[in-house]
């Protein structure tokens, strides 16, 4: 289908009318009647189900409708009429499914039934579930007997923890700890950075620090499209006068202004709410800089209060009781030149003087941050950063304030809690071996990054995918497609049709499974299932649709029959027991972790849920030192250095309002003013002169790198936009072909998506030189 380009900008708030005319598109489009309405209700409540969407909090009491755009279009995506049917795979080769897009591969709708592939006819072809089980067994126990540690067990963070607990002692038992998670290529930064400094994985804050928050400081995130449910408590913060500042190169409308779709005095009114006092608009990998120069304005500031015999601006009782690290941080702060910083961050000292100056004064600060911070070189040393100026006012283990990293998926904070994790030290190994007697593996798996690097280097000979899309969300992705169908055996346990469907090893199994919006019953009786916010809560989450096909199975049952066929001999459980009672899951989580899981299934049962300890609200430091500790920097920019070579640029890879990770619900990225296309790079208007390029020019992007690996793309439309000179932006997933896999996070392996370096080359320039 040939759509038409159109670039406008929009002018509307984040919410309001736009919103809901976007949510009556996308209900027609998935055919569905507005019956759809019981589902949205019931999206995030007690006794309903949890969004399929984001992992933000959810508030209890909740809000009538606690529902948002972007979590109504997820569930119109999972609720869809449209059927992806045995017909549809005989009509249609892999080959020619390859040339379609993301948006067109999943508006077929759900897979109705197990397929395998049939690499004669280039289809796949219909199976029962008993022979696509036996079959996957088969190659997985001919794997184990040459190398268990061959094979692959991905999951992408939707699955519930009942599943995640099964899968991750399925792959253990198997005899590896090859646990990739899609955390990998998101808040694996978090996972890395948090513990070093304060002692635990996660955030510190919960919904109810949001009532005494005076200062927001938001970097790296959009909140708008990702997680619109948080703009409530961002409106009500700021109606009651706090100060909200925003680091970010974009100018993202849900950090602008809002109004509420669900409150009708806020719709009828001609009133938006401001979101953020202060926008900056930082170089992408600018933001240690900026944090830095936010800092060393603070220390200044205090120094004056010290002269003038004023009261201080820095918590010197917290950071004398609470913190180890802190005279090194001050001689580095004070170390730094206002030029570095200005250059690094792209922002003048006035603008850091005048932020920091807002921060002295506040009681209590709240730092957000997404992938903006995250998918950096320098990612770790970034969100260290911005927890040491948390830790100079003591903002952390104190009401109001603490630092909240914005998860992705709707459970995948809650999947690494239940041990899907690579790393062996972050499960309860002995526990497990007890539990269950078996001998767990102590070697460290591989991560996301690594095991693209095995499948490229042929050391894996398998991959199981619980949900996600790999191919199409890791980096180098044409590499990584070539050498995909070597491998023995591929398994994707899926909702709908992707592009890693598409690509498949000698045997290939796609195993359609339940969406957690629908009904699932275990031996006649209605299943629960679970997972963990933003904020460290679990709650309860139960289906209310009939299934899209009787030919689905849970995902709990998948995975125990896989294991069941695979290792069902090899240690003490219960597989069946579990898959026809899921509460017994629950017990037996409870038993590996009796505190967290103390008395589970009594517990999930309250409304709003309950909340998993973190130390460090308490202001107990689980960290070497015993103490938070302040950590210095490695580096004042964290992107690849680009030297003095002002060709080079810095590309952002972003997400559309109008998609779920590599899901594309459409092609209206309305607060940026796109439509139509996602094949478009954006431009400061300066550098579009500087490179003799017009508006509407194709172009193409040409990464630096230095593995000689030619990595190009065509055919992206030059679109100036307000955007920090020297950076650009491109849609992921399309662009991801341009990431090289060894340009990742140091120490947390995350790919480097939000500073990718390249080159823009007219088009006809870049296939001469090819
Ligand atoms: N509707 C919807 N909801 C989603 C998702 C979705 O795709 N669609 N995805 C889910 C998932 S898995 C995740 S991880 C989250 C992702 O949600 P976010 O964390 O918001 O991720 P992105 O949209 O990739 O980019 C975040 C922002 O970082 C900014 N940015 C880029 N580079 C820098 C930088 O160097 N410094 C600063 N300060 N900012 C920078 C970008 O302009 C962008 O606004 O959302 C989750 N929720
Ligand atoms: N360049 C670039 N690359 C990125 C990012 C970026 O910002 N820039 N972001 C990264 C991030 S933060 C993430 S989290 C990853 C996302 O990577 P993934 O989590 O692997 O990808 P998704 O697009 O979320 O997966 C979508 C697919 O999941 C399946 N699915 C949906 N619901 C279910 C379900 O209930 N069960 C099962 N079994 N399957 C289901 C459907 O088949 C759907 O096609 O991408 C990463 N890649
Ligand atoms: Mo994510």
């Amino acid at each position: 289908m040939v759509r038409k380009k159109k670039f406008k900008p929009y002018k509307g708030p984040a919410g309001g009318w736009g919103s809901i005319k976007s949510v009556t598109r996308h209900m027609a489009k998935q055919k569905l009647l507005p019956s759809a309405v019981p589902e949205l209700v019931q999206q995030n409540k007690p006794d309903g189900f949890m969004c399929v969407s984001c992992a933000w909090a959810k508030p209890e009491p909740s809000h009538p409708a606690e529902f948002c755009e972007n979590g109504a279009k997820a569930t119109f995506a999972e609720i869809t009429k449209k059927r992806t049917t045995p017909d549809f795979f005989s009509a249609h080769t892999i080959t020619d499914l390859r040339t379609w897009s993301d948006h067109d591969l999943e508006d077929q709708g759900r897979i109705t039934h197990p397929m395998r592939f049939n690499r004669e006819t280039d289809c796949y072809e219909p199976v029962t579930w008993g022979e696509a089980i036996a079959g996957i067994a088969a190659e997985l126990e001919d794997i184990r007997s040459r190398d268990p540690e061959r094979v692959v067990f991905y999951a992408s963070g939707r699955a519930s923890l009942e599943t995640s607990y099964m899968y991750q002692l399925f792959a253990r038992i198997y005899g590896n700890n090859n646990l990739p998670d899609s955390s990998n290529m998101c808040h694996e930064t978090t996972s890395v950075a948090l513990p070093e400094v304060i002692g635990v994985p996660v955030g510190t804050v919960r919904l109810e620090d949001f009532d005494d928050v005076d200062m927001i400081l938001s970097f790296g995130q959009n909140v708008g499209s990702n997680s619109p449910r948080m703009l409530h408590q961002l409106k009500d913060a700021t109606e009651r006068g706090a100060t909200i500042v925003t680091f970010n190169p974009l100018r993202e409308r849900g950090w602008e202004r809002f109004v509420d779709p669900q409150n009708p005095a806020h719709m009828l009114s001609s009133g938006e709410t401001r979101i953020s006092t202060l926008y900056h608009q930082v170089r992408a990998g600018g933001d240690i800089a900026a944090i830095a120069g936010i800092a060393k304005a603070l220390l200044s500031f205090d120094d004056d209060a010290c002269a003038n015999g004023t009261a201080r601006v820095l918590d010197t009782a917290f950071i004398g009781e609470h913190t180890s690290g802190f005279s090194k941080i001050e001689e580095f702060l004070r170390a730094q030149t206002w030029v570095d910083l200005e250059r690094e961050s792209g922002l003048t000292r006035k603008d850091l003087e005048v932020v920091a100056k807002i921060y002295g004064r506040a009681r209590n600060t709240i730092a957000i941050y997404g992938m903006g911070l995250t998918q950096h070189k320098l990612g770790v040393d970034t969100v260290q950063m911005l927890v040491n100026l948390l830790l100079l006012k003591g903002n952390i283990g104190r009401r109001g304030s603490g630092i909240c990293p914005v998860r992705g998926h709707s459970n995948v904070q809650g999947q690494r809690t239940v041990g899907i994790a690579e790393k062996p030290e972050l499960a309860p190994l002995d526990q497990l071996e007890k539990q269950y007697g078996f001998e767990a593996p102590r070697k460290e798996g591989l991560n996301t990054i690594k095991a693209c690097q095995g499948i490229v280097a042929g050391s894996v000979d398998a991959f199981v995918g619980l949900g996600g899309n790999f191919l199409r969300a890791v980096p180098d992705r044409d590499q990584m497609e070539a050498h995909w169908p070597n491998m023995q055996l591929t398994v994707q346990i899926a909702t709908k049709l992707n592009r890693s469907h598409l690509f498949n090893g000698r045997a290939a199994y796609l195993l359609p499974c339940l969406g957690r919006i629908e009904i699932d019953r275990q031996q006649g009786d209605e299943q629960i299932v679970t997972m963990e916010d933003s904020t460290a809560v679990f709650h309860k989450s139960k289906g209310m649709r009939e299934p899209a096909s009787p030919g689905l199975r849970s995902e709990p049952w998948i995975v125990a029959q896989i294991a069941k066929a695979t290792i069902g001999s090899d240690a003490s459980i219960d597989w069946d027991g579990w898959v026809n009672d899921y509460a017994t899951i629950r017990d037996a989580m409870e038993t590996t972790w009796p505190e967290m899981f103390a008395d589970f299934n009594e517990r999930i049962k309250k409304p709003g849920g309950f909340a998993r300890p973190i130390p460090a609200r308490e202001r107990i430091w689980k960290t070497e030192t015993g103490k938070a500790n302040f950590k210095t920097p490695r580096a004042l920019q964290a992107s690849f250095d680009d030297g003095e070579d002002d060709t080079i640029l810095r590309l952002i890879t972003l997400r559309s309002n109008d998609q779920f990770n590599t899901t594309v619900y459409g092609y209206r990225d309305r607060f940026r003013g796109i439509y139509g296309t996602r094949m478009v790079v954006l431009v400061n208007k300066s550098d579009i002169k500087r490179f003799g390029l017009k508006e509407n020019d194709v172009v193409s992007l040409v990464t630096v790198a230095d593995d000689g690996i030619h990595r190009r793309m065509d055919g992206f439309t030059v679109l100036s936009y307000d955007i920090p000179q020297g950076c650009i932006g491109a849609y992921y997933p399309e662009a991801n072909a341009l990431i090289p896999l060894y340009q990742h996070a140091q120490d947390s392996f995350t790919p480097a998506a939000k500073s990718v370096p390249v080159r823009i080359v007219p088009q006809d320039i870049a296939a001469a030189a090819q």
